[in-house]
């Protein structure tokens, strides 16, 4: 019996998707990105999924492609999926897999429990809020093998780091250890290794008691804002809070507010009744 490459945990309101192909670093191949689009898909659909965790099995998060999968002959023609494409493999793999998480109209963490290399990487940058073991490090391993960044990854990385270190990362590979991408805002922080899981869960538990259409539409803004105007992004914000301000999230909100006691949100989107 083949042993599952993706774990899909129901953990109440949430869910802990586990890439699970440790012998490999987690490394992707074409069934693992099936499995993972249907998990991502499934939490998608699922209204009382209300956060998504995903992480790695053992001593990586994942170490991108898996190149025993696209390993040229000789002649550089064919590989395992035919004549070499690897356009064919980004369109229908890795760019399908980046727009579900960044669409995914619920909070995706990513706890980075070792090294990210490749679309590893890029994946984890791809997820909402990025938490990293100490001992964890992003690899932009395109350059040791000839590639281009993918996955989202010449996208995030200019953004979150800026053109100067984008470039050399790129373009050198050099591991960038968990501190120092803490440290330039590649990502959200650093947690000690035997606490990562720990407190990935606690903030994915966190998350799924908050208003989740709010935090939908928030991930909307901010994916918009990269491409936006001042103005543009303006009138978006005005659009999506009159959106917000339509869910029983909102009115929960600030009832509890006057009340001086804690809210209890549903995520319920607009129009329906929380009770
Ligand atoms: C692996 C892999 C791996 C297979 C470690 N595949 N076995 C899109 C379009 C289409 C095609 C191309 O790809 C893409 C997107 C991409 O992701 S391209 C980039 C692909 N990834 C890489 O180039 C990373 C390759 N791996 C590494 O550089 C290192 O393994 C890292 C830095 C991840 C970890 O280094 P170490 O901690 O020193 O571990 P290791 O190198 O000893 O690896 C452990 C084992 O895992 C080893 O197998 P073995 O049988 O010798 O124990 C590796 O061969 C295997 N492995 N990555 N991507």
């Amino acid at each position: 019996m083949s042993v599952p490459s993706i774990r899909s945990e129901h953990r109440g309101p949430w869910r802990k998707i586990v890439l699970s192909r440790p012998d490999r670093l987690n490394a992707f191949n074409d069934e693992m990105h099936g499995a993972l689009s249907q998990a991502l898909e499934e939490a998608a659909a699922d209204a009382g999924c209300r956060a998504v965790l995903l992480t790695g099995e053992g001593r990586a998060f994942c170490a991108g492609q898996d190149l025993n999968d696209r390993q040229p002959d000789a002649a550089g023609l064919r590989d395992a999926a035919g004549p070499v494409d690897l356009g064919r493999t980004v369109d229908q793999f890795y760019n399908p897999l980046v727009r579900r998480l960044r669409s995914l109209p619920k909070p995706v963490v990513c706890a980075v429990n070792g090294v990210a290399a490749g679309a590893g990487a890029n994946i984890a940058l791809a997820c909402d809020i990025v938490l990293a073991a100490r001992s964890a490090r992003f690899v932009q391993a395109f350059a040791k093998i000839g590639l281009v960044p993918d996955s989202g990854g010449t996208f995030f990385l200019p953004r979150l780091i800026g053109e100067a270190r984008a470039r050399a990362v790129a373009m050198t590979a050099e591991p960038v250890p968990a501190e120092q991408a803490a440290a330039w805002g590649m990502i959200w922080k650093v947690v000690d290794d035997g606490a990562l899981q720990g407190e990935a869960e606690a903030l994915a538990q966190h998350l799924a008691a908050q208003p989740t259409q709010g935090l939908a539409l928030t991930k909307h803004a901010l994916a918009a804002s990269a491409a936006n105007t001042l103005d543009e992004q303006l009138d978006l914000e005005r659009d999506l809070q009159r959106e917000a301000g339509r869910t029983p999230d909102y009115a929960e909100g600030v009832r509890a507010f006057m009340e001086k006691r804690p809210p209890n949100f549903t995520g319920q989107p607009q129009g329906e009744s929380a009770q």
